[in-house]
């Protein structure tokens, strides 16, 4: 993704990958030579650390339970998912993210809820989340850019949270901020983009049983990379679309803006949804590189929706998809 349409690709990108890539094949031959991988296989306490190369750093977030929503492929590594990461206000670097955000403090947090609703306030965190029941959900994420993973999600389904909030009638949009505070998020002292980062969905997408505010990786709290301590998680759109470390939801009558559209809305639209037979303007949307297959990412062809059309589809009809990209 570029945040002017015009640039080419940054030499600093270039470098990321090549590190991430030298780092990884490190990193394989090292576990060779431990045996972790054996050791780790043997110890089947959780369907995903199961999978997981070594332990699982950060807080434990107890009772999960599992869901049928999830993919039965096996999920990337916590090391593929916590190093290769986009957030903006920590670089636009791949590898920015897991370096600059290491001393990001999201303790404690607040969420604002206004607009359209009955329950607007400013709640706890922490509160919420002992208040919700945690799933699970193990999700391919297609980024705009044509990489992708599969990641095991822990979240509130994002249906139970809103409905906490009572959204009245004339709510037909939710709309998400990240926080804005440069001092705790340094990339926000440039204009890369127009900060507060924004993002929005209808009511029904918000309400679809597939979405969930995420809160856990691997089972463990959120690492600040990947938008700790809550981020918005729709695995049938772009992944811009999910939007991190959210500290406002607003329930509105008007469609949102969000902010790649305001950047580039010839490039990135509203709805974002995962479509191998619309192609940005700049490159295809056809296949998509797959993190962590063989040395580069093996080309795989994209999927519909993501491979989730059998849930979302009817959100879309009578849509045409190719102006509503
Ligand atoms: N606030 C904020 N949210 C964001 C982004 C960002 O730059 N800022 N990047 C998006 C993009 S482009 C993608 S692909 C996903 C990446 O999520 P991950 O790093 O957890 O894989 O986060 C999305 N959410
Ligand atoms: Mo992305």
């Amino acid at each position: 993704m570029r945040y002017k349409p015009t640039e080419k690709i940054l030499a600093s990108e270039i470098t990321d990958e090549a590190d991430y890539l030298n780092r990884r094949e490190f990193l394989k031959l090292a576990g060779i030579a431990t045996a972790g991988a054996l050791v780790s296989s043997a110890c089947q306490a959780d369907v995903a650390e199961a999978v997981a190369e070594r332990p699982i750093p950060g807080r434990s977030l107890g009772k999960v339970a599992k869901s049928d929503f999830s993919t039965t492929a096996k999920p990337n590594s916590y090391e593929d998912i916590t190093t290769y990461n986009n957030f903006y206000e920590f670089g636009t670097g791949k590898s920015d993210p897991h370096r600059n955000a290491k001393d990001f403090v999201t303790e404690p947090w607040t969420v604002t809820v206004d607009g359209e609703c009955d329950k607007p306030g400013t709640y706890d965190f922490d509160e919420l989340l002992r208040a919700s029941a945690l799933e699970e959900r193990i999700y391919r994420l297609r980024c705009v850019e044509a990489w992708s993973m599969i990641i095991p999600w822990v979240g509130i389904p994002m249906a139970n949270l809103l409905k906490r909030f009572e959204p009245n009638s004339r709510a037909r949009f939710v709309r998400f901020v990240t926080l804005y505070d440069p001092t705790r998020m340094p990339a926000q002292r440039r204009p890369i983009l127009d900060w507060p980062y924004i993002e929005g969905l209808t009511i029904a997408e918000a309400m679809n049983p597939l979405t969930i505010m995420a809160v856990g990786l691997y089972g463990k709290v959120l690492p600040n990379q990947n938008g700790a301590p809550l981020r918005l998680i729709v695995p049938w759109k772009y992944g811009f679309k999910s939007i991190k470390s959210i500290v406002r939801i607003q329930f509105t009558e008007k469609q949102p803006i969000n902010t790649w559209q305001a950047s580039a809305p010839h490039e990135y639209g509203f709805y974002a949804n995962v479509n191998p037979e619309v192609d940005h303007p700049r490159w295809s949307q056809a296949r998509e590189r797959r993190i962590g297959t063989g040395l580069f990412g093996e080309k795989i062809p994209t999927q519909m929706f993501n491979g989730y059309g059998e849930h979302v589809a009817h959100l879309y009809s009578g849509l045409d998809l190719a102006k509503h990209y």
